[in-house]
């Protein structure tokens, strides 16, 4: 089922249309009412009227997180607060949270975009879609919820924590679609097993996860789990929240809502623009915004965009699976290292993982990369030489993908923090001299 055929399948050059319609409309009524963008195009040089093709998004400055810093709270809205009806803000944990208002049409448009993205996962009316992000200011509850609501589904609003809860209600609700953090899903899966309730036998069939990235080999592991397909999510408070982007049953990337969002691939660098299929940083500009448009985003995830129509028919643009985030990228002796191709390397030894932490060490003046990995059953405790197995085994293969040297240490099954929201597995001590 394709949730809006005439938008999901149009012809290029009317996706094209659309969004050039679109551009200029927001880049003028930004201009007229957000003091911050007058500003910035004025100093640039740029009116609205020079916004005659989608290639003169590249005149326009980009913004960042530091322009949603100094506008906080409010600065950014380019409409009064009484045609505000919804406030969200990012989780702020690296700074001052970015605040994001929604008039209402936003939130019609929203539900619109995740609606597709539940819908291309293989979601219908027919599910029992359990909401284990939580609510609050974070958007991927709300946005999972109105998304799930309006395709039809029948929503269990439980929210993330309280993990036996969880496995219950899958039980007693019959839920057969999950949504979350893929490292919540994980941790329900683990737990569930650990409470000899087999997932398998139970109608889950679907987990449309986001939020943060998981590597293919993450998916297998959910997916092994539970006895059901993992479909991936992308999607950022500042331009939304979930609903940017979703994987189709090709899974060969998620397709984006064009029709309301511009991505653009840029050298991190030079802030150029990357051709199609090569990996750069995500840039977006709304273009059906009202609350709080934003013109050339720099979200700092490390992606790259495909054009080709899809097999599953959509001719919307995909991106491809987060490498991870540019601020989240290690460079340990030089060498530039993102903590997914870490997880590939551990998930792909048999014995290791899922779970797996990895710290960042200073030690005479050299960076100390250190995996520290769960072997997956108790049993593999006692038997030395599998031990050893597993430990050369992921040194080897990290050597091969990321040219290091790391310790590897093998731990006992559960014992690592388990994470109910966005996991945190890089622990970095490099600045506090330890
Ligand atoms: O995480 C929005 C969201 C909620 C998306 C639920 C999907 C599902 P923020 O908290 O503002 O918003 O965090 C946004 O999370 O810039 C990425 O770095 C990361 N992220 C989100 N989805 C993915 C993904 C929500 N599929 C930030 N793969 C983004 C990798 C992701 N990273």
């Amino acid at each position: 089922m394709i949730f809006s055929p005439a938008i999901e399948c149009a012809e290029r050059s009317e996706i094209e249309a659309i969004q050039l319609d679109r551009l200029k409309s927001t880049v003028k009524r930004v201009y007229e009412t957000v003091p911050y963008y007058k500003e910035k195009l004025d100093a640039a040089g740029v009116k609205p009227e020079d916004i005659q093709s989608l290639d003169d998004l590249k005149k326009i400055p980009f913004t960042t997180k530091a322009d949603m810093r100094a506008n906080y709270p409010y600065r950014l809205f380019a409409v009064p607060m009484k045609d505000i009806v919804r406030i969200h803000a990012s989780s702020g944990t690296t700074g001052t949270a970015t605040v994001v208002g929604y008039t209402k049409t936003d939130l019609d448009n929203w539900a619109e975009c995740v609606a597709r993205v539940v819908c291309q996962a293989g979601a219908t009316p027919d599910d029992i879609a359990q909401i284990s992000f939580g609510y609050g200011l974070f958007t991927g509850a709300l946005g999972l919820h109105y998304g799930l609501e309006k395709l039809g589904a029948a929503v269990i609003p439980v929210s993330a924590g309280n993990t036996k809860r969880q496995i219950q209600l899958m039980q007693d609700y019959g839920t057969t679609l999950l949504v979350g953090t893929p490292s919540y899903a994980l941790y329900i899966g683990e737990t569930a097993k650990q409470m000899g309730v087999d997932l398998h036998e139970l109608p889950i069939r679907l987990g449309v996860l986001g939020a943060e990235g998981h590597t293919e080999e993450m998916r297998k592991a959910i997916e092994d789990l539970y006895g059901m397909r993992v479909f991936e999510n992308y999607g950022l408070s500042e331009v939304m929240g979930p609903g940017v982007a979703g994987e189709c049953t090709e899974q060969v990337g998620m397709h984006i809502a064009e029709d309301h969002f511009i991505v653009e691939i840029i050298d991190p660098e030079t802030g150029e623009n990357k051709a199609p299929g090569e990996m750069g940083e995500v840039v977006i500009t709304t273009i059906t915004k009202e609350g709080q448009p934003l013109l050339r985003y720099r979200t700092r995830d490390i992606s790259s965009i495909s054009y080709e129509k899809c097999a599953c028919g959509r001719t919307s643009a995909r991106m491809h699976k987060v490498l991870g985030r540019s601020d989240d990228m290690l460079i340990i002796r030089g060498v530039n290292v993102f903590p997914s191709q870490i997880e590939s390397v551990i998930l792909s030894v048999p014995g290791a993982g899922p779970n797996y932490e990895i710290i960042v060490t200073k030690e005479n003046h050299m960076d100390r990369l250190e995996v520290l990995v769960e072997v997956n059953s108790a049993e593999l405790l006692a038997k030395f030489a599998e031990l050893e197995r597993i430990t050369n085994s992921i040194r080897s293969r990290l050597r091969e993908e990321i040219l290091l040297d790391v310790k590897v240490s093998l731990v006992n099954p559960m014992s690592l923090k388990r994470f109910e929201g966005k996991a945190k597995r890089v622990t970095d001590l490099r600045d506090k001299g330890e």
